[in-house]
């Protein structure tokens, strides 16, 4: 079923970045693979005055994921590099809001709505359905969500072809989802109109 989004819709693309994507320093399988399904639900967004929210992962060079500060993670989306940078394919509108996070040395933010900023921003401009994909499924993608689902009024589709996971252990990403739907998102597996 096609859906039509509208000016109280809002999509969310989760850390659609290099370092998350093959060749990456944190590559998620076929994580370029959310692109082309992304950009088909921008489209859907810009033709039905729907608004836009990027987030990225925004680390400082020392940040307290990364191995040599002892944290679980390599180096990666460190700010100013290109393993920080949009997928090059990512078709992101001229006025896509972009949302950076974890930009402390320590720090920790999985969501996107970790600084506050993001759900202000989308109870100021009366959104009612935010529509999320990207990378990665069991890490910002879920963490994201399971925020979003407290935001007042604000109902949570989890776009299933635009999301990918780390799987550091088999099944995370699969748990991710069972876990995002239990808590109230809806798992939406339409295409956009
Ligand atoms: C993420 C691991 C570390 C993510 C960010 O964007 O899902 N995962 N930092
Ligand atoms: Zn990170």
């Amino acid at each position: 079923m096609a859906t039509e989004l509208t000016p109280s819709d809002a999509l969310l693309l989760v850390d659609v970045q290099n370092d998350f994507c093959p060749g990456g320093a944190l590559a998620v399988a076929e994580g370029d693979a959310v692109v082309p399904v992304l950009n088909d639900w921008v489209a859907a967004a810009e033709r039905g005055g729907a608004r836009v929210f990027a987030s990225r992962d925004w680390h400082p060079i020392d940040h307290l994921s990364f191995a040599a500060q002892g944290g679980i993670w390599p180096p990666h989306c460190v700010q100013d590099t290109p393993g920080a940078a949009f997928h090059p394919d990512l078709e992101l509108p001229d006025d896509a809001a972009v949302v950076s996070k974890a930009e402390q040395p320590n720090h920790e933010a999985y969501s996107a709505f970790d600084s506050g900023e993001l759900g202000e921003k989308l109870r100021a401009a009366g959104i009612r359905r935010l529509w999320v994909g990207g990378l990665a499924t069991d890490y910002c993608v879920k963490a994201s969500v399971l925020d979003a689902i407290e935001v007042p009024g604000l109902e949570v589709r989890v776009l299933t072809a635009a999301i990918r996971a780390v799987d550091v252990a088999p099944g995370d990403g699969d748990a991710a989802l069972n876990e995002m739907r239990k808590a109230g998102a809806i798992l939406e597996h339409a295409e956009p109109a």
